[in-house]
């Protein structure tokens, strides 16, 4: 019989009772007895700026194509007909144009990007009912079981083909046991490709590999592991663990164990739910214009550290006014990708402004992020301001030292307040601050 994503119903977690299994902890457990392999895929848009300009733009195709800022000078990505030459990510641009004079320049048009990481995103979740979205264009999605049903291959497969053919949006993809061999599938399928590693066929994939293709092996820990003369993945499996641990301390435990092809086939599942917030209840309800923009002003400024703590980027923010009669309201809007103070004022105090009822006196204020994703990238999605990010980060250091009352900027308020820290689950260790 044959199955096609098409004709499958969609599924969504809550239409599928059983596969919420999966988040209790036995799930894992389980699954070992009945010594089922898990099987995870791994999917990642293909010159994913570069895409998406594409699309606007389709005359690019096919040619050397290069995304960045001339302001900042540097590569966001490039086309594989770029690649070619050895342009790269994070290269500076002046160095590309050396390697490739012909190439198309074109700058970063942001809200796009996070558009269409969104549209991916909503079509993975409707297809598939444990997914993680681990980058902007990266996603594991966890195929075990499904493998009964239509072939963990086929689906993840099919899964490729309908995201392109909704989004025009390439996407290789890779199926392992593992979530960092499917990766490695997926890098090695690249580009428009797919790749399974079967169970049992693990080492045979990993072995001829180069050492800085393991995903975390970065320019200092190949050259160690190359200066004693592990220049592959089977060089590193066949190195005692002791040996290499005196060369490389603690990471060495881990690295080896990937060189054997163990790894984690964890999905985090309950990313979508994850939130960060502040909220401030006032000893006198307020009705000071100045008063609550400045509360807000703080409460974004403090819930932004806290992304940025955790290395993340949100996409939605929701401003909560309770008033003195407690009547509730909370407005929600998503939003380019960010974990920039300026940009998430300004949102904010928007989403205030379009709420709040002038002249009832509030209560309470609040300031929640959701829908994150981590800030893999230089945040070149936002070209120059990654100089504004390594600003606030360099704020934020401030802050860890000296603590964040120490810091403030002239708008925020400086007045006693009964705050009230709301973090779920994400954020519990950050309680302590
Ligand atoms: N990005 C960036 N700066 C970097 C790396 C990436 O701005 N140093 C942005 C541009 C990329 C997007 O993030 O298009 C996704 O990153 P990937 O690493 O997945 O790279 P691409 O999707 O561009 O190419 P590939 O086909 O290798 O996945
Ligand atoms: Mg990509």
């Amino acid at each position: 019989m044959h199955y096609s994503i098409e004709n499958l119903p969609t599924y969504r977690l809550t239409d599928l009772p059983t596969y919420r299994l999966t988040d209790l902890p036995t799930y894992r457990t389980f699954t070992l007895m009945a010594e089922a392999k898990p099987y995870i895929a791994h999917f990642d848009l293909d010159s994913f700026f570069v895409s998406v300009e594409i699309i606007n733009n389709p005359s690019l195709k096919g040619k050397p194509v290069i995304v960045g800022g001339y302001e900042r000078g540097v590569v966001s990505t490039c086309s594989y007909e770029a690649r070619k030459y050895g342009v790269h990510s994070a290269m500076p641009m002046k160095k590309a144009l050396q390697l490739c004079p012909h190439a198309i320049v074109t700058h970063s048009s942001s809200g796009q990007y996070s558009k269409y990481s969104r549209w991916v995103t909503e079509i993975i979740a409707s297809k598939v009912p444990l997914f993680e979205k681990a980058s902007i264009d990266e996603f594991y999605v966890d195929l075990s079981g499904m493998d009964k049903f239509f072939g963990a291959s086929k689906y993840a497969q099919e899964l490729r083909k309908i995201i392109t053919k909704e989004t025009g949006l390439p996407i290789s993809g890779g199926l392992s046991s593992a979530r960092f061999i499917s990766k490695m599938a997926t890098n090695e399928a690249k580009p428009n490709g797919f790749l399974q590693v079967p169970p049992g066929k693990e080492k045979e994939f990993l072995w001829p590999l180069a050492v800085e293709k393991i995903n975390g092996v970065g320019k200092q820990t190949e050259q160690q592991l190359k200066n004693i003369g592990l220049y592959t993945i089977e060089d590193i499996a066949k190195t005692p663990l002791n040996v290499l641990e005196a060369y490389l301390g603690k990471w060495a435990e881990s690295l080896w164990q990937k060189s054997q092809g163990i790894g984690s086939a964890e999905i985090e599942t309950n990313w979508e739910q994850k939130s960060m917030s502040h909220e401030n209840t006032f000893d006198k309800d307020n009705t000071d214009i100045s008063f609550l923009q400045s509360e807000l002003v703080r409460l974004t400024e403090k819930t932004a550290y806290a992304l940025r703590q955790d290395e993340l980027m949100t996409g939605c923010v929701t401003v909560k006014i309770r008033y003195s009669d407690f009547e509730t309201t909370s407005r929600q809007e998503t939003i380019d990708y960010t974990a920039l103070d300026d940009v998430l004022i300004a949102k904010v105090k928007d989403l205030f402004n379009k709420s709040y009822q002038k002249g009832r006196p509030v209560r309470l204020l609040g300031v929640r992020f959701n829908q994150f994703i981590p800030i893999t990238m230089q945040m070149s999605l936002f070209d120059n301001n990654v100089e504004k990010l390594n600003l606030f980060k360099a704020v934020d250091d401030i802050k860890d030292r000296f603590g964040t009352k120490f810091i403030s900027k002239a708008v925020s308020s400086k007045g006693k307040d009964s705050e009230h820290k709301k973090f779920t689950q994400h954020n519990k260790k950050k309680e302590a601050e």
